[in-house]
């Protein structure tokens, strides 16, 4: 070890939390074969959706299929490698910026063909009347991207589409030299965010701290929130953000 111990990590259980990739220790998990993965949110933090980063060696894969519960979702994200991905029964080669979105009811399974990295959501539908969301495969690579509050250095693509069948999306922010949030939002919606790339200094609550590519943020209910791009590169991050239905009270 060199120098003293010390962690970027700022944990505040049922508000927020930032785990930074050096601080992850990964491990086996019973569900997959050649890789290792860590849980970076869970309902016990407070979420009210979970999230893995998975590290595959060469033909890492899920020893059972994943998700196809009646009301559970799934995202998934090809970070870095390749991925033979089966949905249902549908199945598709995923390389970097890939995404499969599973809906209630259909299950997945991977299989790297070389090292790779995957994140990966699970989030309880909430149904709404007779609307049913379906399978979406995507490659956010090829999608357009959009102009955030009118900037031209912050923007922003979509990665599902905007249909109320939907109670979640997912995002990727983009943050060009001099880029930052237009104001510090505070919303109901939670978010699971992975950085893709670059660094950034991330605002969560009143605290500011540095974030790089590999660290995972979530941002729960109602906390205050905003960033910049920080260094010479673009910053970027992966996000989710629930939407298309009402309060529940409890
Ligand atoms: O849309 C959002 O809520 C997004 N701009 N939030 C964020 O980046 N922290
Ligand atoms: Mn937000």
């Amino acid at each position: 070890m060199e120098g003293v111990l010390s962690t970027r990590a700022r944990v505040v259980p049922e508000y927020y939390a930032m785990i930074p990739e050096e601080g992850i220790r990964k491990s086996e998990l019973p569900w997959l074969e050649r890789c290792k993965g860590a849980v970076m949110v869970s309902p016990k933090l407070g979420a009210g959706f979970t999230a893995w980063h998975i590290k595959a060696e060469q033909e890492g894969r899920t020893a059972k299929d994943l998700g196809g519960g009646k009301d559970t979702e799934l995202f998934l994200y090809v970070k870095k490698g390749c991925f033979t991905v089966k949905a249902g029964d549908m199945e598709k080669e995923l390389g970097k910026g890939s995404y499969v979105y599973a809906p209630p009811d259909v299950k997945i399974s991977f299989q790297s063909s070389s090292l790779g990295e995957i994140f990966l959501y699970k989030k309880q539908y909430i149904p709404l009347e007779n609307k049913n969301p379906w399978l979406v495969w995507g490659n956010a690579e090829k999608l357009p991207w959009h102009p955030c509050d009118g900037m031209e250095n912050l923007l922003s693509k979509d990665l599902l589409p905007s249909d109320k069948a939907f109670d979640i999306g997912f995002h990727i922010l983009l943050f060009k030299k001099g880029g930052s949030h237009s104001f510090v939002e505070t919303h109901h919606q939670e978010h699971g965010a992975f950085v893709l790339q670059g660094e950034g200094m991330y605002l969560l609550d009143s605290m500011w701290g540095p974030v790089k590519e590999g660290d995972f943020i979530w941002m729960g209910p109602f906390v205050p929130q905003a960033a910049y791009g920080i260094g010479t590169g673009e910053f970027s991050y992966l996000f989710s953000k629930d939407c298309n239905r009402d309060v529940i009270l409890q």
